[in-house]
């Protein structure tokens, strides 16, 4: 019988953008979410999401009612500071003091997030993370959250995944501003946003405020398809780019050598540098030895095989499955193991690879031992049948996971809980509604919710900390 330890947190995650909706109430300013999901192509946008703006208390009885112990929301920046940068808004203040005492209430502990992807507008157009002087601006951001709901809040998150958003900013090019197949940008605003990072950890334990601070990072496992030195090669340099790079920063607080070596010969297909500032090495090392954990969100891993073309990008955001391309100058390709099964958007489910990764972690960054995985779980197109939703695939996708959890725990790993992406269904960046996480079902008309099958197995499973 596989059991999880008793003080395990069985949380939920949610974040702003794709939760709040209330886009326009209580002077709110825009992210650029809002301007680039209103052009003409846009199928969807944020406006409504699932009302969790209006709907929180109820969302917070629910997660009572089923067991969940921790709940990850996220602070919207431009609800605090609207245009990123001016004046602070204090009913955006007001609105997050309610809500995080409705998660305390119901007995909920809140995990939060200070930037989940929604850099306000003002801020976007003037370089994002990109733009170093941003850096500064979102450490004030942090700081008045610091001072704000420290005091009740005491776990908190910097940055939810870097690569997630330099890779769809510059590289797949299907987040804003859509630039597609630069990779020095991309590392460039990884090493920036790892900085930032770094600034508000050093901000935070300035105030002695008593609780705990870390970042999120999506760490995916690249294995080579086969045993060619050009196969573990692709994967080695994927692997350094998209999740090394940034652990070496976050976690070691400076990049290793090798690491460095491999970026800079990316970096040189393109003839690129990357620009570190003189007083960079310190502050990322401050902040790595005052970090107190790692958040490790994980949903899939690659299999890479050689690849010596040009870039190539096809993102499946319709769940038509076999669409996908992924191939990088310089880096490798993505491609399908035929022994591996793939949700409809053709992301890989293999459990192992987050065991592989966590112990990993233990392993090659010794002085950060203490884990959440802050998101996992399936995106799938529920049926609603008579108000029922048999959501089978995916109680079999979380348990693999919790299992694989539970076997790095053994192996040593101090992993202190779960989140499920996502508490109920929420907007999905670039697939919007149709692919849904949650454990709650919403009828995105009425914003009613419904518990799925998968609902009342998790109840079961955080009630009895089992795995069946
Ligand atoms: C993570 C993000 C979440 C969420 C999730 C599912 O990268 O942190 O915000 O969206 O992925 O992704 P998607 O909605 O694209 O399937």
């Amino acid at each position: 019988m596989e059991r999880l330890p008793e003080d395990f947190i069985f949380g939920a995650a949610t974040a702003a953008f794709q939760a709040e909706g209330a886009v326009n109430e209580d002077g709110r300013g825009k992210c650029y979410w809002d301007e680039y999901l209103h052009r003409a192509e846009s199928t969807f946008n944020g406006d409504t999401a699932s009302d969790f703006y209006h709907k929180y208390r109820e969302d917070t009885a629910l997660c009572r009612e089923y067991g969940i112990n921790g709940i990850r929301i996220s602070i919207a920046w431009t609800r605090i500071i609207p245009d990123g940068s001016g004046k602070v808004n204090q009913k955006g203040i007001d609105f997050y003091n309610d809500m995080i005492n409705a998660c305390l209430e119901a007995g909920v502990e809140p995990y939060v997030t200070l930037h989940h992807f929604d850099t306000p507008l003002e801020l976007f157009k003037n370089g994002d993370w990109l733009n170093r002087e941003n850096t500064e601006h979102f450490v004030r951001f942090a700081k008045i959250c610091f001072e704000n709901f420290g005091d009740r809040v005491k776990k908190w998150i910097t940055i939810n995944e870097p690569w997630s958003v330099v890779a769809g900013q510059y590289i797949i090019g299907h987040f804003p501003p859509n630039i597609k197949y630069d990779v020095p940008k991309a590392v460039q605003a990884m090493h920036n946003m790892c900085t930032a990072h770094a600034k508000a950890v050093i901000e935070y334990k300035k105030m002695n405020l008593n609780g705990e601070i870390g970042i999120i990072h999506i760490l995916e496992s690249k294995y080579p398809i086969s045993e060619k030195p050009e196969d573990i090669r692709a994967a080695l340099l994927e692997d350094t780019l998209a999740n090394k790079f940034m652990l070496d920063a976050s976690l070691k607080g400076s990049y290793s050598e090798s690491t460095m070596q491999i970026i800079l010969e990316i970096l040189e297909k393109y003839d690129a540098k990357l620009d570190i500032n003189e007083d960079e090495p310190d502050i990322l090392r401050k902040g790595a030895e005052l970090n107190d954990f790692l958040g490790v969100n994980y949903y899939a891993s690659h299999f890479l095989k050689g690849y010596e073309g040009e870039t190539e990008i096809y993102h499946n955001g319709t769940g038509k499955k076999g669409t996908s391309i992924f191939r990088i100058k310089g880096v490798g390709e993505r491609v399908k193991n035929p022994e591996i099964e793939t949700t409809d958007w053709d992301w890989p489910i293999y459990p192992k690879g987050l065991y592989d990764m966590l112990v990993r972690i233990k392993n090659e960054y010794p002085d950060c031992q203490k884990l959440y995985v802050t998101e996992n779980g399936m995106g799938y197109k529920d049926e609603f049948i008579n108000g029922k939703i048999e959501d089978i695939p995916r109680i079999d996708y979380i348990k693999k996971h919790l299992a694989a959890i539970n076997q790095a725990i053994t192996a040593g790993v101090n992993v202190k809980g779960y989140f499920v992406w996502s508490l109920m269904d929420v907007l999905s960046w670039t697939n919007g509604f149709n692919k849904r996480y949650g454990l709650f079902y919403v009828d995105f008309q009425t914003q009613k919710r419904y518990p799925k099958k998968s609902a009342y197995w998790y109840k079961e499973t955080a009630e009895s900390k089992v795995i069946k």
